[in-house]
């Protein structure tokens, strides 16, 4: 096979990691836990895993022998920069404590361990994928891991290979289920232990213990390139507005962390626009302003940033999506006159295109797939309308020619930033140690994430402590409580203190460049604007 020139002396980098992972090492138990919401409901579902406490890894002196375990590991959900450095660190991290320990792969995401669809990850394997983007050495995918006789079939499957503990990479709702699976395995008593990692680049798996998922620092330094670079084409013909939806599902946190390190004329936060309540019309009409001022100063161009998630967060189609949700569950056909008289009418107001996606199938979660709803073309469309109308009121002169863009799936197999190597591998590391020590429902954390690598601190926290009751295809379960854009945080606050200044300026645009793996640390080992100013 042949490889590009940085493959080949990428796979000698070696990830930075804490001081704390680096030789032996003990574990520090916290306090007791409890979840972030709905107490009862969550600790009655999860007898066993529920109220552990958080646990920190400390250095310590020389151990006694470690036994071999062998460990199977599972890629679940979208693909995101550093799985790879997960699996390998995990790899190391095992060998390290017994050389015998073996790690098996289950190929195409949850669905390997129910078929029993498997590779054993030898060193030369593991040699090949360090320090790469994708999740193709063993494959994801997005089979819900929920009933019984998939968890059954797990244990046969566990029992075959002699692997006494799964590693679960993945975002919120694989990580719920992650949970699930350790919960039955207890109550089984079938020495199994699951561990989870945090995993998606849309940045909403973070809380009070997790700082930043991995991969999304990687995926928004790719967008800002690009981003970045369609701002100096802008700049240079002044021709176009460019309207850029950027993945993340439901949170904006990928727009806004772009719109930091990019500074466009215009960056939509769907959780503002649901905390001010707005309509379709009142984000089109505050686009239709700022390109009518800009117009006034002679700049028929610019850039818009729109979050995927957008359409969810406009109150009215939240209620219609939910409507659809409910209606299309199970794989029931769609008929519009299930739907409530201003949830069909709005729906029948939506251009033909629109309408028809938001009644797509679901994903296995029953989430609504936002990354296939063209947002974008939806908002040009009406701008152009309420432009049109503004000319013919004398309120506008200028020309709106537009290109539309959608920045997703370019970012979520890029190599890694060195952060999201180092993050990642460290976070490997951290599952091995946490398998070594029994643990299971934990989540592998490594935080302080704005210090240098090896000061970052490293341990594990129940998943049930992030857990709360939501409402999913129509019935209540225990999830992850998922994290949207803070409107009190720093990053948005930042974004509004200079949103005005950026819509009509034409020098504040910042092209970040692509992303350097060798070189000095403030070019290359920088982590995100938005872990700086949440922390720093
Ligand atoms: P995860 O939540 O599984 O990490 O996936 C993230 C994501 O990239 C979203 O940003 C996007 O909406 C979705 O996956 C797209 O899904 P698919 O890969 O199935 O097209």
């Amino acid at each position: 096979m042949k490889e590009s020139a940085l493959q080949i002396a990428h796979r000698a980098y070696q990830p930075k990691m804490p001081i704390a992972l680096r030789g032996e090492v003990c574990l520090k138990e916290g306090e007791r836990t409890q979840s972030v919401a709905d107490q009862e409901a969550i600790k009655q579902l999860f007898p066993d895993t529920y109220g552990l406490p958080v646990v920190e890894i400390q250095a310590a002196t020389a151990q006694a022998a470690k036994p071999a375990r062998n460990v199977g590991v599972i890629l679940s959900g979208g693909q995101a920069p550093g799985g790879h450095n997960v699996i390998s660190g995990l790899f190391d991290g095992l060998k390290r404590m017994n050389p015998d320990s073996r790690l098996y792969g289950f190929l195409g995401g949850p669905s390997g361990l129910i078929e029993g669809k498997y590779t054993e990850l030898t060193a030369d394997i593991i040699d090949q994928y360090r320090n790469t983007g994708g999740f193709d050495i063993i494959g994801s995918g997005r089979t819900k891991l929920e009933e019984t006789w998939q968890f059954d079939k797990g244990i046969e499957v566990c029992n075959r290979l002699g692997i006494t503990a799964i590693v679960i990479i993945g975002g919120d709702d694989s990580n719920t289920n992650a949970c699930v699976l350790a919960e039955y395995y207890l109550q089984k008593q079938c020495g199994i232990q699951v561990i989870g990692c945090p995993k998606t680049i849309d940045g909403d798996l973070k809380n009070k213990m997790i700082e930043t998922s991995f991969g999304f620092d990687t995926a928004c330094k790719v967008y800002s390139e690009l981003i970045g670079n369609i701002q100096r084409d802008a700049n240079s013909a002044k021709k176009y507005w460019h309207f850029i939806r950027l993945m993340g599902r439901s949170a904006s946190h990928i727009a806004l962390e772009c719109a930091l390190q990019t500074q466009p004329n215009i960056t939509i936060i769907s959780e503002e626009v649901e905390a001010q309540k707005m309509t379709l019309g009142d984000i089109v009409d505050d686009i239709a302003r700022v390109v009518a001022q800009r117009a006034a100063k002679g700049l028929n161009f610019g850039t818009v940033l729109v979050p995927e998630g957008l359409i969810e967060f406009i109150p009215a189609m939240r209620a219609l999506i939910q409507e659809l949700n409910d209606l299309l569950a199970d794989g029931k056909e769609f008929d519009v006159n299930g739907l409530r008289d201003d949830a069909k009418r709005l729906y029948q107001s939506l251009p033909e295109a629109i309408a028809k996606q938001l009644t797509m199938d679901r994903d296995p979660h029953g989430n609504v797939q936002v990354s296939l709803i063209e947002t974008e073309k939806l908002l040009i469309e009406m701008v152009g309308k309420r432009l049109a109308e503004m000319k013919a009121n004398g309120e506008y002169t200028g020309k709106f020619a537009t290109q539309h863009h959608f920045f997703g799936y370019e970012g979520r197999c890029a190599v890694p930033s060195n952060f999201d190597a180092d993050y990642c591998y460290s976070l490997g590391q951290t599952a091995a140690q946490l398998i070594q020590a029994g643990k299971t429902g934990y989540m592998a954390i490594v935080r302080n994430l704005t210090r240098p690598a090896e000061e970052w601190t490293a341990g594990g926290v129940p998943v049930t402590m992030m857990m709360n009751m939501e409402r999913r295809n129509g019935k209540m379960k225990p999830v992850i409580q998922k994290a949207l854009v803070d409107l009190n945080g720093k990053p948005y606050r930042y974004l509004v203190a200079h949103r005005d200044e950026w819509a009509l300026s034409t020098d504040t645009y910042i092209f970040p460049g692509p992303i350097q793996y060798y070189g000095p640390a403030e070019v290359c080992d920088q982590p995100t604007v938005t872990l700086k100013l949440e922390h720093e």
